[in-house]
This record gives C-alpha cells, sequence and structure tokens, in this order.
C-alpha cells in the first residue's frame, strides 16, 4: 500500500529507536526526566520562547493553550478552516468553555480590517475576545504557508488590543524550510506556540508547546489535569531531539514529492489541483469526473493507494518521510487509471 492519507503515517527512523532503548529518564511529573528537560530547553530556544512544555499531542498542546489563555465565557477568533475548529470535537467548548468565532481568510491569512472586525469591543451582551488562534501552515487550505510579513501584520493587531496570540504550528518546519527563514521569525511573534514531533518529522509521538515561564507553568498546570503527565517521558523525548536535530532538512524531499504530483495531475483528463502546492500537500479537485471524492477514494484503495477525503470533491494527498520517488510515480499511474475509469463513465 501507498499510504498518502498524511505524514502522521511516518514511522520512527532506526536512530529514533535507538535513541529510546537507550534513553536516560526520570519521573518527568517531578520534572526530573534529564531527556524530557533537554528537549524542551533546546525547543524553547529554539522557537524563541523562555520555556516549552512536552505534550502527547497537537491536539492536547493547541487545548492546553486555549485553556491556559482563556476564562468561561472568553470567544476565541480562529481561521475558518483551522484544525482547532474542524477536527478537535469542538474540545474547546467542552474543556474550556469558550466559544469559537471563525473568520475566513486568504490561505490562513487573516488581514488587518477583518481581524480588528472579528475583536469584540466591551459591551455587558459580547463576550470578550480571549485569544487569537492561527495556523501555519495551514492543512485545509493544502499546506499553505503563511510568511513572517503576514505574521506580524496579524500578531501586531492582536498586541495592539492585549489579546493573546495561538499559532497552531503542527507543520511549521515545513514553512520554515520551504521559505528558507529561522524558524523563529514565524513563532517568535505569538504568545505560544505548538509544533508537532509526529508529522513531517518523523517522530512517532509528541508535540510540544512554548511560550513565556509564566505560561509554560499554567500549561504544566493544565497537561497534568487533562491526565497528560508522562512519567518517564524520555523514550519519546529522545526520538523527539532526533526530529528536530535531524529532520527538518529533509522536508524539502516531501515539497518536491508534492511539487511532481501537483504537476502530474494537471496532465490528467478530469483531476486538477485545487491549491497552490507550497508544502508538502496536494489537494485533488474531482468536480470533473462522474464520481464523489470518496469513491474517488475507494477506488484507489482498491488498487493500492490510501487518500482522505477532503470534501465532497476535493482528495487530501500528503507526502511524506516513508515515501520514495518510485512509489510516488506508481501513484500517479494509479491516480491516472482511477481518472480515466470515472471520465469513461461521465
Ligand atoms: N492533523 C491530522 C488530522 O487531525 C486531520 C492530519 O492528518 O493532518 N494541527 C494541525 C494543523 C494538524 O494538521 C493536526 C493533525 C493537529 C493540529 C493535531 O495533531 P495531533 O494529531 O497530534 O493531535
Amino acid at each position: 500500500m501507498i499510504d498518502l492519507r498524511s505524514d502522521t503515517v511516518t514511522k520512527p527512523t532506526e536512530s529514533m529507536r535507538v535513541a529510546m532503548v537507550d534513553a536516560v529518564v526520570g519521573d518527568d511529573v517531578y520534572e526530573e526526566d534529564p531527556t524530557v528537560n533537554d528537549l524542551e530547553e533546546y525547543t524553547a530556544e529554539l522557537l524563541g520562547k523562555e520555556a516549552a512544555l512536552l505534550v502527547t499531542s497537537g491536539t492536547q498542546g493547541n487545548q492546553i493553550a486555549v485553556l491556559g489563555h482563556c476564562n468561561l465565557g472568553n470567544e476565541v477568533i480562529m481561521e475558518q478552516e483551522s484544525h482547532l475548529f474542524h477536527y478537535e470535537g469542538a474540545a474547546i467548548s467542552a474543556f474550556a468553555g469558550v466559544q469559537p468565532r471563525t473568520v475566513l481568510g486568504d490561505r490562513g491569512f487573516i488581514a488587518q480590517a477583518e481581524l480588528e472586525a472579528a475583536i469584540r469591543s466591551e459591551d455587558v451582551h459580547a463576550p470578550e475576545t480571549g485569544l487569537i488562534c492561527l495556523e501555519n501552515t495551514h492543512n485545509r487550505h493544502g499546506g499553505a504557508i503563511i510568511t513572517p510579513e503576514q505574521t506580524k501584520e496579524m500578531t501586531d493587531v492582536a498586541k495592539r488590543y492585549g489579546i493573546p496570540t495561538h499559532l497552531d504550528g503542527a507543520r511549521l518546519f515545513n514553512a520554515s524550510v520551504a521559505l528558507g527563514v529561522d524558524i523563529k521569525e514565524l513563532s517568535e511573534p505569538f504568545t505560544s506556540v505548538q509544533i508537532c514531533l509526529s508529522k513531517g518529522l518523523g517522530a512517532p509521538i509528541g508535540s510540544i508547546i512554548a511560550g513565556d515561564k509564566a505560561f509554560i507553568k499554567k500549561a504544566r498546570k493544565w497537561r497534568k489535569r487533562l491526565g497528560g503527565g508522562m512519567r518517564q517521558a524520555g523514550v519519546i523525548a529522545a526520538p523527539g531531539k532526533i526530529a528536530l536535530t535531524s529532520m527538518v532538512e529533509r522536508l524539502k524531499d516531501d515539497h518536491t514529492h508534492a511539487q511532481f504530483i501537483a504537476k502530474a495531475v494537471e496532465e490528467i483528463r478530469g483531476l486538477s489541483v485545487g491549491n497552490q502546492v507550497d508544502t508538502n500537500i496536494v489537494l485533488l479537485d474531482t468536480t470533473q469526473l462522474s464520481c464523489t471524492a470518496q469513491e474517488f477514494v475507494n477506488h484507489l484503495y482498491t488498487a493500492g493507494v490510501k487518500a482522505n477525503t477532503f470534501g465532497p470533491q476535493t482528495v487530501r494527498l500528503i507526502t511524506h518521510k516513508d515515501l520514495s520517488q518510485v512509489e510516488i510515480e506508481k501513484a500517479i499511474d494509479t491516480l491516472r487509471q482511477v481518472a480515466s475509469y470515472f471520465e469513461m463513465e461521465a
């Protein structure tokens, strides 16, 4: 099977597995796991923040951020297509007792005027805007990059209004590598940042949230409340450190593969690419075929390729480290075959 469903399917490398076996560990709830402490210090420095905290997943990191920044009854501004809004089971409402205020951005970027319009003014009837959440790269906008200039424009607005900002940077390294900029330029302007170790970077488990010391102290408490105090978590932190020190540059290969797929798809009758391919995500538009995205995905599966639907006529493909050039070419052949099957039906 060729698995293009997500970069979350990547398996740990041999050196990650060795590092897990050899990790020096302690009880991280007592803050005594040296491997975790080292990873947290390293990541804080990397992201330009005072402190950092290892958490179980991207979802837990985002939720801890909302819990840490907001009060009950707050409103959280987020981009309409954000992961936080679509894929976290309404956890912000279930756990933090806040409501989402969605704003449709331009590939994840919300211009100053729209952002300002969404911020609540003092009114007895209205919720207070407790947090602004952004996402880079932007998953549902097809791995779209938010540039340092766009980042500054949005975070400057928030600063002017005294509202904290959180960045869902599950794939932030993809953005920094594609732009050729230091990741700090994309992370530093935010009050807090979440990055995933377990996507394109290939670690088996874990995310890290970073912010100032006071925020991370609060976050540590929220992590414990949520059952995320992980004891000998050095076995997770050790491959996480390898992810950050030796797996970042190779994300460029994933981007090259995504470009390769996108170019080939433009030559396939009935299929088109639905996004500007900035990083490792390609969205296929199936509207010209006589099938739904789900039917297309079902046929791909039968022919040996796994993909996810992303809408009634949208299929998402994600490239990652466990796919070779040969497998990418095979996947393109399969896309061609399945598209031609539904073309004939049309
Ligand atoms: N995204 C997954 C699915 O949940 C959709 C994927 O396959 O893309 N933020 C962003 C931008 C994400 O894409 C994801 C995972 C998360 C947060 C959540 O991370 P995890 O899965 O570690 O909770």
